[in-house]
């Protein structure tokens, strides 16, 4: 198994009843029950989920009928997947062997995507072939796809047949004009077509999809990628477009355009968004207006086509092709369904504990009129259970009265390499306390003495839940929030001391 499921044992405050047991405080609530069951185990169109679940990608799609200007096509779909990383590329039996490999590993999978290397449905009969093996032989896995969405329109039947519930789409624009600035040719019907022409067949053949996605039933998420001075600016018109059409998320990416990429924008100089312009993007593209929600993915890893595993903890480089090419393994849904059910077992209990201390996890409304960023180390289950020196990424919240909202995990050099302490390597040390600075506190299982006065030296609080922690104090928004809380009530009383105009409000915004 890659991780260690999630304990049990919590058990909520004696008395305590959540008296929403129907939604029980998932971000799912207020979904109808199909589409609620849909996103409940899948660990990106369900931020909590993404705490518990696993997902496994296969690299069976080599080829591709669009060219980004952020692509290099030595390396994976960028639509779907951090740029730099090369796939194998998988025959659709070799994929089944490796979806038998992973399912024995790692019980709680529970979903298997196609996103590349290239498009997957610039490469139909691989992908679907694969599509049917799974679904013929662990129909409990969910299937997904991720799509340029050139081919889509010929394609829906085929994704309804096969029962794919989940659809992603990249639209980078919604007025060709804009486009232009990322799409260097379309191929289509045998022709190479390029400046407005080729984006505007792009695009209605996104639009095409989508509705008759939508209209299916099928759960779609459009990812965009932000493109400071080309379409960061467009993004928010963009979501609401979608949002009109029915999409269930909005996952806007950042650029990565590392010069050794290769890729037009990175030999160009083009840069990507910083934290804050993502994070205020994202802000700008939660629609709250108008009928029906269409929830802002934060919290994606940007993958590779052959990840495997939670999201941000790829382990594809343990599953090599030698390991689930010659081991036979045996299928076992029970296992699974197991595993399944402890997961949903401890969901359902911290839930009831945030639902008990009203904490709002997601969306706009409930959010206080002042928040911090705070920011955890957590390896999943719901819990903070990481050691501060251990942590490859921080999951980033704002924090408040009654507020944790996940805002985005930033990757980091772990800088603690050894097993007895935390202070190894100083500048790792630096970078990481420069890089958690904007944030208001830091919660961990544990923090070394040097980092801890690093952190307080920057202005950082430093809080600790302690190893196998397993009350309510450990769970992750309880934590943020209490956090949060105590932040903006002790700003609040200093602030009162001094006229506003005078002050300072350090990490509170
Ligand atoms: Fe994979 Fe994509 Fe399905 Fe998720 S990833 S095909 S929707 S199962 Fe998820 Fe990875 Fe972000 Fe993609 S974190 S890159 S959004
Ligand atoms: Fe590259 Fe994916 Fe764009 Fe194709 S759709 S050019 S593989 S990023």
């Amino acid at each position: 198994m890659i991780r260690n499921l999630p304990l049990l044992g919590l058990t909520p405050a004696a008395g305590a009843g959540c008296p929403r047991k129907d939604t029980c405080g998932l971000p799912s609530a207020g979904l109808d029950e199909s589409t609620r069951a849909k996103v409940a185990a899948h660990p990106c169109y369900n931020q909590d989920a993404h705490q518990y679940y696993a997902r496994l990608h296969l690299a069976v799609a080599p080829s591709c009928n669009v060219q980004c200007n952020y692509c290099n096509r030595k390396f994976d779909c960028v639509n779907e997947s951090r740029p730099g990383v090369t796939s194998r590329v998988l025959s659709p039996e070799e994929a089944l062997a490796k979806v038998a490999y992973v399912a024995a590993k790692v019980p709680q999978l529970s979903v298997v995507g196609i996103a590349g290397p290239g498009d997957p449905l610039a490469n139909a009969n691989r992908t679907f072939k694969t599509f049917e093996l799974i679904k013929r032989e662990f129909p409990d896995l969910r299937l997904c796809l991720s799509t340029n969405g050139l081919r889509l329109p010929e394609n829906v039947a085929r994704i309804i047949e096969l029962g794919i519930d989940h659809v992603t789409i990249t639209m980078n624009y919604v007025d060709p004009e804009v486009g232009v600035g990322i799409y260097a040719w379309v191929a289509y019907a045998g022709e190479q077509l390029t400046g407005v022409v080729a984006t505007r067949l792009l695009l209605d053949q996104q639009l095409a999809g989508l509705r008759a996605l939508v209209a299916a039933g099928v759960l779609v998420k459009i990812n965009s990628v932000m493109i400071p001075g080309i379409n960061d600016a467009h993004l928010p018109e963009v979501a609401r477009m979608v949002k009109a059409e029915g999409a269930f998320v909005h996952n806007v990416l950042p650029l990565i355009s590392e010069p050794e990429h290769g890729t037009y924008f990175g030999l160009t100089g083009q840069r990507g968004p910083t934290a804050k312009e993502l994070k205020a993007l994202h802000d700008a593209c939660e629609v709250t207006d108008g009928p029906g929600a269409m929830q802002i993915m934060r919290h994606c890893r940007q993958c590779r086509a052959d990840a495997v595993g939670m999201l941000g903890a790829d382990e594809g480089e343990s599953f090599s092709p030698e390991l689930y090419l010659n081991e036979e393994m045996a299928n076992e849904p029970s296992r699974r369904q197991a595993a399944r059910t402890q997961i949903e077992q401890r969901r359902a209990e911290t839930a009831a504990l945030r639902d008990e201390r009203g904490i709002v996890t997601e969306g706009v409304a409930g959010k206080p009129p002042r928040v911090v960023l705070v920011a955890v180390a957590s390896s999943g289950g719901g819990r903070v259970n990481q050691h501060f020196g251990r942590a490859e990424e921080f999951w980033v919240y704002e924090a408040g009265p009654g507020w944790a909202r996940f805002v985005h995990a930033r990757n980091v050099r772990r800088f603690c390499s050894g097993l007895l302490g935390c202070d190894d390597d100083p500048s790792a040390l630096g970078k990481l306390v420069s890089m958690l600075s904007d944030c208001a506190a830091v919660i961990a299982a544990d923090i070394g003495p040097r980092p801890r006065e690093a952190l307080e030296k920057v202005g950082v609080r430093c809080i600790t839940v302690g190893d196998d922690a397993d009350g309510p104090d450990s769970v992750v928004e309880i934590a943020v929030e209490a956090a949060g809380a105590a932040l903006v009530a002790a700003e609040a009383a200093r602030t009162a001391l001094v006229p506003a105009e005078l002050v300072s409000v350090g990490g509170v915004r």
